[in-house]
């Protein structure tokens, strides 16, 4: 079975839950008391997705805005990016506003976009609702899931859906051991988030 590496980041501001929902993915924990990342952070995880395995190369970036400018290092050759927010803070749903644009603008052309509106097991402190969110997700055609981290919640869903917006495999680009590498030309054009 063909193994593709692909490229993932997470952005979005500081605090909204990215490295708790690659903990989640990854390892299958959560910690209630997390450190600011410092720069960026690095995990795999495969999954299999029809007759293939994705690995899962994920860069968890860091929000605090003294690191923004690392962000395009990450977001380079990504083949996939997660926005994340904080549904009970409508301050991080205009920062993720900020990095799609950023994204369009500065990203590889044909990235796949996935939002992730992170703590819903908060929903009594929703500052920010569905009904918004997928409105302006529809606008820019990205994936759309609430997530919690903290009851792993949809966090398998958010990269399963990624994985099936990347194109299966042309058969003449596996080479003889089986791995392929996918980057930002191998994505399919026709899922543009903007
Ligand atoms: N209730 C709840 N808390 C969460 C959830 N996800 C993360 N948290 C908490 O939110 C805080 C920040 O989480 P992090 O994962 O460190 O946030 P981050 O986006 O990686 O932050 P930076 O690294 O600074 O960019 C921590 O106290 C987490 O425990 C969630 O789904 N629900
Ligand atoms: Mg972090």
């Amino acid at each position: 079975m063909a193994i593709r590496e692909l490229k993932v980041c997470l952005l979005g501001d500081t605090g909204v839950g990215k490295s708790s929902i690659v903990c989640r993915f990854v390892q299958d924990t959560f910690d209630l008391n997390t450190l600011p990342t410092i720069g960026a952070s690095f995990m795999t995880k495969t999954v299999s997705c029809g007759n293939e395995l994705h690995k899962f190369l994920i860069w968890d970036t860091a929000g605090q805005e003294r690191f923004h400018s690392l962000a395009p290092m990450y977001y380079r050759g990504s083949a996939a990016a997660v926005i994340v927010y904080d549904i009970t803070n409508e301050e991080s749903f205009y920062t993720l506003k900020k990095w799609v644009k950023e994204l369009k603008e500065h990203g590889p052309e044909n990235i796949v976009v996935a939002i992730a509106g992170n703590k819903c097991d908060l929903s009594d402190m929703r500052e920010v609702t569905v009904k918004d969110a997928q409105e302006y997700v529809k606008f820019i055609n990205a994936i759309f899931v609430e997530t919690s981290a903290k009851n792993a919640t949809n966090v398998g869903e958010l990269f399963e859906r990624i994985s099936e917006q990347i194109p299966p495999l042309d058969p003449s680009q596996i080479n003889s051991n089986g791995a392929f590498k996918v980057g930002r030309h191998q994505v399919r054009p026709t899922k543009r988030c903007c």
